[in-house]
C-alpha cells in the first residue's frame, strides 16, 4: 500500500535501522516507546490487521521474529501485544507485534 507508513519503513524508504530483517518481516524500534525496550515486528506484506491475515505460516514466522528480537537484544522477560481494531487501540493499520521489556507502561 503506497500510503502505509509501515510499508514504507519495511521497504527501506527511511533507512530505519532493523534489529532483524528476513524476506518476510522486519523489526525496528517503536517511535513512541512504552517500555525501556519497545520493538515492532512487521510483515513486509501488507495486512490491515490480524483480521485480514490469511496466511498462518507468516504468523509463525512473525512469532519467530519476536524470539529473534529477544535473543538479539538479550531480553529474558518481555510482553508481546497485537492490537486489532480501533477500539482495541490499533493506530497503524498494518499488522504488527509489539515486543515490550522493562518498565512496561502498556500499549
Ligand atoms: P498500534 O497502536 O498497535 O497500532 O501501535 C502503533 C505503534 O506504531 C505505536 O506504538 C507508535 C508506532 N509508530 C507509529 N508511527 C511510527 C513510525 O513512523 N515509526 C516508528 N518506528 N514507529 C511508529
Amino acid at each position: 500500500m503506497t500510503d502505509c507508513i509501515f510499508c514504507k519503513i519495511a521497504g527501506g524508504e527511511f533507512n530505519t535501522p532493523f534489529i532483524v530483517e528476513t524476506e518476510d518481516y522486519v523489526a525496528f524500534r517503536d517511535i513512541n516507546p512504552k517500555a525501556d525496550t519497545h520493538v515492532l515486528v512487521v510483515p513486509k506484506k501488507h495486512y490491515d490487521s490480524l483480521n485480514e491475515l490469511d496466511d498462518e505460516i507468516i504468523l509463525g514466522k512473525l512469532l519467530g521474529g519476536v524470539k529473534r528480537v529477544a535473543a538479539e537484544l538479550g531480553l529474558k522477560s518481555y510482553k508481546t501485544v497485537i492490537n486489532t481494531g480501533k477500539d482495541a487501540g490499533q493506530e497503524v493499520f498494518h499488522l504488527h507485534i509489539h515486543v515490550l521489556s522493562g518498565n512496561i507502561k502498556g500499549v
